[in-house]
């Protein structure tokens, strides 16, 4: 099916979402539109009505929601067997409307799937959606035939059972949509979740775990007057919402004790980059990224963070008094995009013993490059292309040796950000033009690296464990449905 006879659910939906709301939403549209109209007429006096006035837009006016983390239907014969349906939903994004999406199991951000290295994994996947769509382990190392190549889809009312094998270390993994051409649209309405792969290694460190142990999922969305997620292409820059949600919620507040926290932030971004810096400018301490722990920990007080990355912090509140509020701020945004979320902490904590490790694991030695690669980034005739070239699925690009490493080169001819990111393989950034490469990614596994305008990146990939068919794309969404992906084989 073309990509341009899919409809973005807003237009179906709208009608239904109208008549369920009835008046209460068409009085909220009021004070939306104008807070102080109602107030000017005399019909709004109390505090409680004026709180009600109050912009649902505003930041830290919600807590942030925990997302829900699914449960094995199966757990017999050595695996686990999990269900999901791709399904239409609606969400609580609005306080007083529905959104309508597209969820895993129906919510957003999806189910929150925690595996444990070694043992396998099956997701049934049911698209009860009515196009096509499947689901990319994004930063798994899993066969090609269970990487959801933008090509391999579930037809409409169709299934697949994806096989995880969860043979590689513990790290903050997602899964998405990834049939090709409709991702910018896919995504932005929903079908985005987080897969948190834990390992024994991880598990002797003592980082925090369980409730102090979250997953949070960064987005910006722009909005209809119905509360429907607004969306408008823009291939040149990508999608860029006014309102960041996080969770699934307006810039949301937490709630913390005095004590550590380990938070795995996903840029789910369609097209924004962030600078992440706490309000009072005090260090945070990043463990992981996007493959998992670092050689050691990094105390960072800004973090460029990019579509599809992912980054595991440690916070730790309990040098702040109950009642302080601490800001995450994006200084990279404007308006309603710079506040991020709000930690407010709160008593509890107790005698808190943990301290992160100096060492968390030890990186293991790559072999020498087998081949060098350049890859030109740019705008093409109104297609992003890479060597001049758009996504052909009948072609293969390259074909690196299963086991080996290759030097890759990203070469931006262009004035705007590709995250770059394979699928399949992780790399180490080597060097970037534009300045020193961050510790944090020199020393850990990354599967995505932004390459800034007129910047050239170089990255040392290795092709393990599995051989076959995989693409690499830019993970701007806009760029990677406007055909800025090209596939790659990897051979033995
Ligand atoms: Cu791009």
């Amino acid at each position: 099916m073309a990509p341009e006879s899919w409809r973005p659910p807003a237009d179906a939906w709208s009608r239904r979402n109208f008549l369920r709301n009835g008046f209460g939403s068409v009085a909220l549209l009021c004070t939306l539109a104008s807070p102080g109209a109602l107030r000017r007429k005399g019909e709004v006096t109390s505090a409680a009505l004026r709180a009600q006035a109050r912009s649902p837009f505003e930041p830290f006016q919600r807590d942030l929601p925990r997302i829900p983390e699914l449960l094995p239907v199966s757990t017999s014969g050595g695996r686990d067997v999990y269900e999901i349906a791709i399904r239409e939903g609606l969400a609580d994004v609005l306080p007083g409307f529905e959104t309508p999406i597209y969820g895993y199991e129906g919510v957003y951000p999806g189910p929150t799937i925690r595996a444990r290295k070694g043992r396998e994994i099956v997701v049934k996947q049911r698209n009860t959606l009515s196009f096509e769509s499947n689901v990319h382990l994004h930063g798994g190392y899993v066969p090609a035939s269970d990487d959801g190549h933008p090509m391999d889809v579930i037809p409409a009312g169709g299934s697949f059972d994806y096989h995880y094998p969860n043979d590689q270390d513990a790290a903050t993994l997602w899964y998405h949509d990834h049939a090709h051409g409709r991702t910018s649209r896919t995504l932005y309405y929903g079908l985005v979740a987080m897969y948190v792969l834990e390992d024994e290694l991880e598990e002797e460190l003592g980082l925090p775990q369980g409730e102090y142990d979250v997953p949070i999922a960064i987005a910006d969305h722009a909005f209809n007057k119905d509360g429907s997620f607004r969306y408008e292409e823009n291939v040149d820059f990508g999608f860029r919402g006014d309102t960041i949600l996080v969770n699934g919620a307006v810039s949301p507040r937490m709630a913390v004790q005095r004590r550590r926290y380990r938070l795995r932030f996903l840029n789910g971004s369609n097209a924004r980059s962030y600078t992440l810096r706490l309000a009072n400018g005090e260090p945070m301490t990043q463990i992981a990224g996007d493959g998992g722990l670092l050689e050691r920990p990094v105390d960072r007080t800004s973090f460029q963070f990019h579509p599809a990355e992912r980054i595991d912090l440690v916070l730790d509140f309990s040098k702040y008094g109950p009642g302080e509020q601490l800001v995450l701020h994006n200084t990279a945004g404007s308006g309603g995009t710079v506040a991020v979320m709000r930690f407010d902490v709160v008593g509890g904590g107790g005698r808190e013993e943990f301290r992160v490790p100096r060492r968390l694991r030890r990186l293991e030695p790559l072999p020498p490059f087998n081949a060098r690669r350049r890859w030109d980034l740019a705008l093409g005739t109104s297609m992003w292309q890479i060597n001049g070239k758009g996504f052909d699925p009948s072609r293969i690009d390259v074909r690196p040796r299963l086991g080996s490493t290759e030097e890759w080169t990203f070469v931006n001819h262009s004035q705007r950000v590709h995250p770059m990111h394979l699928h399949g393989f992780q790399f180490r950034v080597l060097e970037r033009s534009g300045g020193p490469v961050e510790l944090a990614d020199r020393i850990g596994w990354k599967d995505t690296v932004g390459v800034q305008p007129d910047e050239t990146v170089k990255v040392q990939a290795w092709f393990a464990p599995y051989a076959g068919k995989y693409v690499f794309h830019c993970h701007s969404l806009e760029h990677a449905d406007k055909a800025m992906m090209l596939q790659m084989e990897v051979v033995e």
